[in-house]
């Protein structure tokens, strides 16, 4: 099954499709098990309008998407592979890379392998941080803080935004939105 996948990979990329109809934004984690803490990333790129892209062939919708898989590191080493040097091709822009345990190797060789793709680390406990964010000079790698994962959708969506006017709009009108309740007295505390 991991060869049928990685061989689709690769004829997705020789497909050579407009960058309009691909996923720009690739979620991967190195078990299902992360994905409580990878649902914030979903969150917040749904929030923004992007739609899951769950068949390459027939994109959705919206013009923003993202796709998810789960990429081992060290389970699924060859797919790693084929998933960083497909992803170019395949049309991504971004990727978030997260992973738990102390060898949370998926983000920063994903970051080394699809470079300059920009990757954006999760890790996905505290003990991950420093196998995510150590990397040498080099091998960038941008990450944000362990367990949660929303800001690591806003930051993609960021990325993106330097190309795409509309969602420079978006991100702007979520952040007003969370000013909303910030410097007012808390309602809660004084009912
Ligand atoms: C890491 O090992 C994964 O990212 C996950 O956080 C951790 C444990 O994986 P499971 O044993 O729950 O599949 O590579």
């Amino acid at each position: 099954e991991i060869t049928d996948l990685i061989a689709q990979l690769e004829t997705e990329a020789d497909q050579q499709r407009d960058p309009e109809t691909t996923p720009d934004v690739g979620i991967i984690m190195g078990s299902d098990s992360d994905l409580p803490t990878m649902e914030g990333a979903y969150d917040a790129l749904l929030a923004l309008g992007f739609e899951e892209q769950t068949d390459f062939e027939n994109p959705p919708e919206s013009r923003f998407t993202f796709e998810s898989y789960v990429i081992s590191a060290h389970r699924t080493p060859g797919l790693m592979y084929a998933y960083c040097e497909t992803a170019a091709d395949r049309g991504l822009d971004v990727i978030i890379a997260g992973a738990g345990g102390k060898s949370a190797d998926l983000p920063n060789m994903t970051a080394s392998i699809a470079y300059p793709i920009p990757v954006i680390g999760v890790p996905v406990q505290e003990k991950s941080v420093s196998s995510v964010i150590g990397m040498p000079t080099g091998a960038p790698i941008v990450a944000v803080d362990a367990g949660k994962s929303f800001n690591a959708g806003l930051s993609a969506a960021q990325i993106l935004s330097r190309e795409h006017t509309v969602l420079r709009d978006r991100l702007n009108d979520y952040h007003t939105d969370l000013q909303a309740g910030v410097g007012t007295v808390s309602k809660q505390l004084h009912d």
